[in-house]
């Protein structure tokens, strides 16, 4: 029997489903030299806490995160919070001594994140690792997508094109969610869903966005408050309003560090795209394309072809020499979204038991919010605005 790793979970909505889903799974599809044990998830109201470790699978359950991080019998925090509290939380949990997963984007703000950064490269001094959860990274697709593009299959690298489109709030009667404010979120579309972009098109060229000239919208400027008594996903009656103070959709240029050209467009009002989450890299000798409304799938063009034979091929992304497949099921046969959580636990139990650092490391998640804060600063100026690099 594996020794064990002992989590401590903060946070249960969305993605503190998504996380208990890979950590009940993750042991039962990869041999690694550590057995996630789901101890504590964490919440701040007892009745929901209760309710979903109980669905979710935690052993147990506690409303006071901060008591969580000093346990002796933890070793890990996972981080399933809004925004504005994984800097406290990932520092205090360092600090600790524990391992940390920590939700995208990383903070709020870059000091936050340089903060982050600092805290874990002092904790890796001890042994202590740390990653920032860009699940998309761990798409098999996506990784086959980098492995081609590193070993020279598109040639030098001209274009990259990253959209990510949903349409969750193009209602105007959708309530004033934590996502929708400033305070809470940090952002809107562009730390959300453009975070994910910006990491996933670093991590297949292995180039960094260098500048870029942005523009954000916000179309809609107030909403009805949410009524506690219903949850934050339904209306209130309607009577109170608050103003939203993120952007809804988020569009900029960028010039990455190795002479591509870019485009990125993040928004939450393509009206009938749900989660789409579409990358294309455009070389002198071939193209590759993503769409995660095709996950198992990787379009490729090879322009090395004869003329005659040339075209977007469609690789089946699920045979077992492709990135995670051998642990699931025969070819042909498709994985989902929630694989991609359980890959990137693997990833994460893998790099503990073995003592390397994991990635995306804190400092990689840094790179992304500084690129989220030049795209800002680029919107509010209407200027091209360089990024600080921080990965060599
Ligand atoms: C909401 O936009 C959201 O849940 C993001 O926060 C996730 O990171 C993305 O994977 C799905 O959409």
């Amino acid at each position: 029997m594996s020794e064990q790793l002992r989590v401590g979970m903060v946070g249960y909505a969305f993605m503190g489903a998504a996380h208990s889903q890979a950590w009940r799974t993750v042991n039962h599809f990869f041999d690694l030299p550590l057995a996630a044990r789901m101890s504590v998830v964490c919440g701040r109201s007892p009745e929901g806490v209760a309710a979903a470790a109980a669905k979710l699978g935690w052993e147990s359950h506690t409303t006071d995160w901060r008591a969580l991080v000093e346990r002796d019998d933890i070793d890990l925090i996972d981080i399933c919070t809004p925004g504005d509290t994984h800097a406290e939380i990932a520092l205090a949990a360092l600090a600790a001594g524990k391992h940390v997963l920590c939700e995208k984007p990383l903070a709020n703000t870059v000091a936050e994140a340089r903060e982050m950064a600092a805290a874990a490269a002092v904790a890796r001094t001890h042994g202590v690792r740390a990653m920032c959860g860009f699940n998309y990274r761990r798409v098999p697709a996506v990784e086959l997508m980098r492995r081609m593009v590193a070993d020279g299959r598109i040639g030098v690298l001209r274009h990259v094109r990253a959209q990510y489109l949903q349409d969750w709030i193009v209602d105007p009667s959708f309530p004033l969610v934590w996502r929708l404010r400033k305070e809470v979120a940090g952002s809107g579309a562009l730390g959300d869903i453009g975070a994910h972009i910006i990491d996933m098109t670093q991590y297949v060229t292995g180039q960094s966005i260098a500048s870029v000239s942005a523009l954000t919208e916000t179309f809609v400027r107030s909403r009805p408050l949410p009524s506690a008594s219903s949850g934050l996903s339904a209306a209130g009656d309607g009577t109170e309003f608050g103003e939203v103070t993120v952007d809804d959709a988020a569009l900029f240029l960028a010039r990455l560090s190795g002479g591509a050209v870019a485009t990125y467009e993040a928004t939450r009002f393509a009206t009938g795209r749900k989660n789409g989450l579409r990358v294309e890299l455009n070389g002198s000798l071939g193209s590759l394309a993503f769409d995660f409304e095709r996950m198992n799938e990787l379009s490729f063009h090879d322009a090395t072809l004869p003329e005659a034979e040339r075209g977007f091929t469609r690789i089946l992304v699920t045979e077992p020499m492709h990135p995670y497949m051998a642990a699931w099921w025969p070819a042909g046969h498709p994985i989902g979204y929630e694989h991609t959580f359980t890959h990137e636990m693997r990833d994460l139990i893998e790099a503990i038991g073995v003592g390397a650092d994991p990635a995306p490391s804190f400092s990689d998640a840094l790179q992304v919010q500084l690129v989220l804060d030049a795209v800002s600063q680029s919107a509010a100026s209407a200027q091209w605005t360089k990024v600080e690099q921080v990965i060599e």
